[in-house]
């Protein structure tokens, strides 16, 4: 299609470009597109170019863009009931607690809005079930950490990210965390102390690159939790929600954390919504007034989010992503291209490394951008692809060909 311009000949993008770098904090990289509309898997940018998205808002849309079911329970909540604060009751959110437990097998929810905010939350009450349930000494909360995590951007999470981008120039930091090597259960079982309160790790590190631990690591880290009485918390805000082909990652390794934090598809990409996932007795330590958010568990999130979830269980996305998944990733495996190292993932979470002195998985995601695919790269030398959940084999055939036209090419 060709792009419509205005008078001084300048395309609509460029206009809205350069209004986000002129009046916009410069605190991200997007690609050139800028999009105005989204159905499905596809969006559309302001000339009017389709392109189908491989990265549904870093996996916020796993149910597709503007899902017309989800969207119809918004609107409809819109025009009823949008925020009462917690100060009163709502009558989403019980509902939306119970749907949430039993497809999660949850005993307890906490409402909040970000992934950050879940995450902050879960290392509040672990700390607080340190002192109370635990019997650790006052201020001597330990949590332990991964390298190359990426759990959000508050102070506190950034102060025990190892990436210097997140955490360079933001101290003082929040102290009390460990940071051990990713995958590594022997390094999990000497950094526990009898001040361990928690241990959180992403089932799958997403921004580090697609990073799978071995197998088994999340079974062991769960028998070493049993052992020294270490509330596990696994941040599934991005792997969870069907992505990975299962409801939650963790039912790849058979177990069940203490915590799970999900957030991003809990809503459909409709509203922010996060929650703490919790067994009874860890979120069971926090008393009125200790904890809380404006807009967490109001009820157009609870309404939204109950819509959201409705849609992944009816629909089978979680086994679409499976099978979609196994699709994509054996295909994208057979492409030869001296500069790919390895094509990893599980689910619609893929990755496919580059050498890194071929480096340049910017430069793919530009050039599969002009064929009409929507990527990120991770990295420097990571291409990740997460298209939206409800994706079928005849669109994957679509994008294969772009992909495997771009990579044989250039
Ligand atoms: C950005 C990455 C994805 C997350 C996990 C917590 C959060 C995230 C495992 C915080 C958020 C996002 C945020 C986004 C980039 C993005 C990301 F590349 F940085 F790693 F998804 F892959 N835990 N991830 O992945 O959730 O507070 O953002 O709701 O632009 O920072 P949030």
């Amino acid at each position: 299609m060709k792009s419509k311009s205005d008078v001084r000949g300048m395309s609509y993008q460029h206009q809205y470009i350069k209004l986000e770098e002129d009046f916009g904090a410069h605190n991200y990289n997007p690609l050139q597109v800028v999009l105005s509309r989204g159905r499905g898997a596809w969006v559309w940018d302001v000339d009017g170019v389709k392109y189908l998205d491989c990265l549904s808002a870093y996996s916020a849309v796993n149910q597709g863009h503007c899902h017309p079911k989800i969207m119809r329970v918004l609107i409809e909540q819109a025009q009823r009931l949008t925020l009462t604060s917690r100060a009163f009751r709502n009558d989403q959110l019980g509902p939306f607690y119970k749907e949430l437990c039993e497809v999660t097998n949850s005993h307890k929810v906490l409402p909040m809005n970000s992934g950050a905010e879940a995450v902050e939350t879960a290392v509040k009450a672990v700390r607080k079930w340190g002192y109370k349930v635990k019997g650790v000494a006052s201020d001597q909360a330990e949590i332990i950490v991964c390298q190359n995590n990426f759990h959000g951007r508050t102070i506190s999470i950034v102060g025990f990210s190892t990436d210097p981008k997140s955490r360079d120039g933001f101290g003082p930091f929040t102290p009390g965390f460990k940071i051990i090597p990713f995958g590594d259960v022997k390094a999990l079982e000497e950094a526990i102390t009898p001040n361990t309160v928690g241990f959180l790790v992403e089932p799958i590190q997403g921004e580090a690159g697609i990073i799978i631990p071995p197998a088994g690591y999340l079974k062991k880290a769960r028998s070493i939790c049993n052992k020294n009485n270490v509330v596990m918390i696994l941040d599934e805000i991005q792997t969870g929600l069907g992505r990975t082909g299962k409801l939650l990652a963790e039912e790849h390794d058979g177990i069940e954390a203490d915590l799970t934090l999900i957030g991003k598809s809990l809503a459909g990409g409709f509203y922010p919504v996060s929650a703490v996932l919790s067994t009874s007795e860890v979120l069971g330590v926090l008393q009125p007034g200790e904890h809380g958010s404006t807009f967490g568990g109001n009820p157009l999130a609870c309404a939204v989010a109950r819509a959201a979830l409705k849609v992944l269980i009816e629909e089978g996305l979680v086994q679409n992503a499976a099978e979609m998944g196994t699709y994509f990733l054996d295909r994208l495996k057979q492409i030869k291209n001296p500069k790919i190292k390895e094509v990893r993932g599980k689910g619609l979470l893929i990755g496919m490394e580059f050498f890194a002195e071929a480096g340049g998985a910017r430069h793919y995601c530009e050039k599969l951008k002009q064929k009409g695919v929507l990527c990120k790269d991770t990295h420097d030398h990571v291409l990740r692809f997460a298209p939206p959940l409800i994706i079928t084999k005849d669109i994957i055939d679509w994008a294969l060909e772009r992909i495997e036209d771009v990579l044989s090419r250039h």
